[in-house]
């Protein structure tokens, strides 16, 4: 990968890119503008909770290790892929591209970073949030209240993100009911009336993301960058004498109801195993998750449970050059997927051949796959389904 800092200025530029795009077609900003940028979660928690140690196990070998995005670590981790390995080991392609999203290794919210006001921006940037809950016992590193209590953690960080919430709201109702004196003006009635149904929800300690709202309310909420909207996933970081039971383990802490609720995930993991795991070359980190009874990572779980929480899944292309997944939503229509190629191919979209990615291995390749009346011809609306690996045809 290049430099963070080209990295860094490249995924700004296709913001730009596809900001002029969203513009072109009408389309609502919140929707084009998704899937050009890196998808961008937050760890956080409190201090000791294990977020710089699970922060490197995601990002191992894919980050400059130590990039600083502001006061923030930034790497990037990839999307385990089943799919996307089979294919390379049917086209041995020069190159396998994994859909990839960033994770930021951010303070924790109370105590590390107190209420600083640039912290807090840039944690209004994120797309989601991984919070790591300490379960874990270390006599020597004591938690920083001195037992270990996740549901208590989880408790006090989501009010936390509540309560910054309502800072912002009040301050804004404050504002739009001042206007309103000098002036009448429908769209900002609209958007009190919205304001005071979130005040409602943030003073009953309910975080916003438990509230389903409307496009058209979407769209003025999506400018506030409301921190407890977004998607949460809890990472229960739990001892490795744990890691034959972690399915149980949330409920043996009493958070099992906290994860249900709308727009969160539980994710159990033993930071220390993962972190072993991570070390070794990919046979023995086999034997050793079945020596803990794992079936698959704790890192591949959590990645897999961010993308999909956010409501992403990839597309596949396959070639000799290269075998990649690309990242959209669901929902996404072809000639929109092609877009997150490049814009020339969605603006030149003529067709798009389509064809599961099973029927394609079974098959053994592209022709065969045509002869057999797996490939399909699809025009722009198609909607692109989990697991297509698709060929756009395209003018220019
Ligand atoms: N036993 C144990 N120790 C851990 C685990 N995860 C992190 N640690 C240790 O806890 C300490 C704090 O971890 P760190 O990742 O820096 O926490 P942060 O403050 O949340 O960033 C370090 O000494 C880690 O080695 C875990 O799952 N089990
Ligand atoms: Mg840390």
């Amino acid at each position: 990968m290049a430099s963070f800092a080209t990295h860094y200025l490249g995924t700004r530029r296709a913001r730009r890119q596809n900001f002029a795009y969203g513009d072109s077609q009408g389309q609502g900003l919140a929707r084009t503008c998704y899937h050009f940028r890196l998808m961008r979660t937050g760890i956080i928690g409190l201090a000791g909770a294990g977020k710089t140690t699970l922060f490197r196990i995601l990002t191992r070998g894919h980050a400059p290790q130590g990039a600083k995005h502001g006061a923030v670590h930034v790497g990037v981790a990839h999307v385990p892929d089943k799919r996307l390995e089979k294919l390379a080991e049917l086209y041995k392609p020069k190159k396998v591209t994994y859909a990839s999203m960033e994770y930021l290794d951010v303070a924790a919210l109370a105590g590390e970073s107190g209420r600083d006001s640039a912290f807090l921006v840039q944690l209004r940037e994120v797309d989601a949030l991984v919070h790591v809950v300490r379960a874990f016992d270390d006599p020597s590193n004591p938690p920083p209240s001195g037992k270990l209590d996740p549901r208590h953690d989880i408790e006090t960080l989501d009010l936390d993100l509540v309560l910054y919430d309502l800072e912002q709201v009040t301050r804004r109702v404050e504002r739009v009911e001042r206007d309103l004196k000098k002036k009448k003006d429908p769209k900002l009635e609209m958007e009190l009336a919205l304001l005071a149904r979130c005040r409602e929800t943030l003073e009953a300690e309910r975080a916003l993301r438990e509230i389903e709202f409307p496009a058209e309310e979407q769209k003025i909420l999506t400018s506030f960058q409301f921190l407890s909207q977004r998607p949460m996933i809890y990472a229960l970081n739990l001892n490795d004498s744990d890691a034959g039971a972690l399915e149980g383990a949330a409920k043996r802490y009493g958070i099992d109801t906290s994860a249900a609720r709308p727009g969160t995930a539980l994710v159990p993991l033993c930071g220390k195993v993962e972190a072993e795991l991570a070390e070794l070359p990919e046979a023995e980190a086999a034997e050793l998750m079945q020596a803990y009874g794992l079936t698959e990572p704790g890192r591949d779980r959590l990645i897999r449970t961010t993308y999909n929480l956010l409501g992403w899944f990839s597309f596949l292309t396959a070639g000799e050059p290269e075998c990649r997944a690309w990242t959209i939503r669901r929902g996404m229509t072809a000639v929109e997927a092609a877009g997150a190629i490049h814009s020339d191919i969605q603006r030149g979209f003529i067709k798009a051949e389509v064809v599961n990615w099973e029927d394609l291995l079974a098959t053994g390749s592209w022709a065969a796959a045509r002869e057999a009346g797996k490939l399909r011809l699809e025009g722009r609306d198609y909607v692109v389904q989990d697991g297509d690996v698709i060929l756009f045809r395209h003018s220019g």
